[in-house]
């Protein structure tokens, strides 16, 4: 008697710490991807966010999405980038005075306010809006979320597949490896060897202040990027005349999965859906079509400027599993994809590398070159427990968490050993894994 009770301490558990990384990089209307490496808001990184945040705040959840929406141009185009006006200029490059959305972007009806980029990032918008209705549906109809992204939402997917179906078979193309978010994939090799680089000496990076070069793209690349980028501006961010143009199957997945959401969202605000539901068929359809490749067993890129499939085995090429029309054969042949020798899940690796592990471009840590990303596994997990490859998904989502604890919440892994890679504390890492974690 006498003593203070005082028991042992227990590790936090990764449910608080992923809500401390999420509350760490939150600034009050939207969550920045990483402090240091990224100070402002992503686009498809706050789809990811939204759908962990769910389980913490929907309302911040909402919230998320409302501010990412309310920087939408008046073409439909949702910026890949919402600027955050109290940050340094020199803290991220390219900065607002890059991309000057509000004198370049008039004519495509950028805010004249908000700093925007002038890109876009993939679609996962609409597929974030109604999880996260579905997380705290009372909450969403007191508050009239659904209604009031709805429109902007619809405008979005009108933009890609309107202004964007630049090879005409019903795809959406993106005109900059950003777009895609899989920054220097072997995938844009290619098409991106048609571009002259701007002279370095005419930019300055800022993510090697934070980032290991080895870790990061070359400085090659980021010439592609800003000469990719420059030119789009000066043309008024008008689409249809830039040297790059690819139909990608990840973010043409994505978009279908979205509009199959969007059909969900316009039901339950009382119309029917059918008409959405038809169209992710159709696109579906033209994704298989245009993109599949039967003797590789996956989905490649296309080339629209080249004209070709582009025969490189990304994780973008692995993404559609998770459409739910997608035929029977193509989902057996994406499985063993994944399990074989290029993939190597459940045998060499427990996290899908971004990159095919037995390609000439493979590198363990370059960014989208090999290393796994927690987006593109939790993903994955989805399709794989969609089509009923529930123990293949079991360990995924395990890895998942696993390596999410392990290296608090990297940015990105090497595939093999699973050792941290890029920064830490990253927002959608913590996020999906409090999603898979429920
Ligand atoms: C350029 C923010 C973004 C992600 C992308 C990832 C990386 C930016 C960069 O970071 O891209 O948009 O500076 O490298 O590739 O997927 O959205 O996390």
């Amino acid at each position: 008697y006498g003593v203070v009770y005082d028991p042992p301490r227990t590790p936090r558990s990764l449910h608080v710490r992923a809500a401390q990384v999420l509350e760490g990089n939150w600034t009050g209307t939207s969550t920045v991807p990483s402090r240091s490496l990224y100070p402002h808001q992503w686009s498809w990184d706050s789809a990811f966010i939204a759908i962990g945040l769910r389980h913490l705040s929907p309302l911040r959840a909402q919230t998320e999405l409302e501010t990412l929406l309310a920087a939408q141009w008046a073409d439909g185009r949702v910026p890949h980038i919402v600027f955050n006006p109290s940050v340094p200029l020199d803290a991220y490059f390219p900065s607002p005075d890059f991309w000057r959305s509000s004198t370049a972007g008039r004519a495509a009806g950028a805010p004249r306010t908000a700093q925007t980029s002038g890109i876009v990032q993939p679609p996962v918008h609409a597929l974030a809006a109604w999880l996260v209705h579905r997380a705290d549906p009372g909450l969403s109809r007191a508050r009239g979320f659904l209604a009031g992204v709805l429109p902007r939402l619809a405008a979005w997917h009108r933009y890609l597949l309107h202004r964007r179906d630049l090879g005409g078979g019903g795809l959406t193309s993106v005109v900059h490896p950003w777009e895609q978010g899989m920054d220097n994939s072997p995938c844009w090799d290619a098409p991106l060897s048609r571009v002259t680089p701007a002279p370095a000496r005419s930019f300055r990076r800022a993510d090697l202040a934070h980032g290991a070069p080895e870790d990061r793209p070359t400085d090659l690349d980021y010439g592609r990027y800003v000469r990719l980028a420059t030119d789009y501006r000066d043309g008024r961010y008008a689409d249809g005349e830039g040297d790059f143009a690819v139909e990608d199957p990840s973010f043409n997945a994505l978009l279908i999965a979205s509009e199959h959401a969007l059909a969900e969202i316009a039901h339950e605000l009382g119309a029917t859906g059918t008409a959405r539901h038809a169209r992710a068929e159709r696109l579906t359809a033209a994704l298989v079509e245009r993109l599949w490749d039967p003797a590789a067993g996956m989905f490649f890129c296309r080339d629209v400027r080249g004209g070709g499939l582009i025969p490189e085995r990304s994780v973008s090429g692995l993404t559609p599993l998770l459409l739910p029309g997608l035929p029977r054969d193509i989902v057996a042949a994406l499985v063993r994809t994944v399990r074989g020798p290029h993939f190597g899940l459940g045998d060499t690796t427990r996290l899908v590398p971004s990159y095919d592990l037995l390609g000439e471009a493979f590198d363990p840590h370059r960014y989208w070159r090999g290393p796994a990303w927690f987006n593109t596994s939790w993903l994955l997990e989805r399709g794989l427990r969609l089509h009923g490859e529930r123990q293949l998904a079991d360990d995924l989502r395990e890895s998942v968490l696993e390596r999410a604890d392990g290296t608090d919440f990297a940015e990105y892994v090497d595939p093999y050993t699973g050792e941290a890679c890029g920064t830490t504390g990253f927002s959608w890492t913590a996020a999906l894994a409090l999603d898979l974690l429920q």
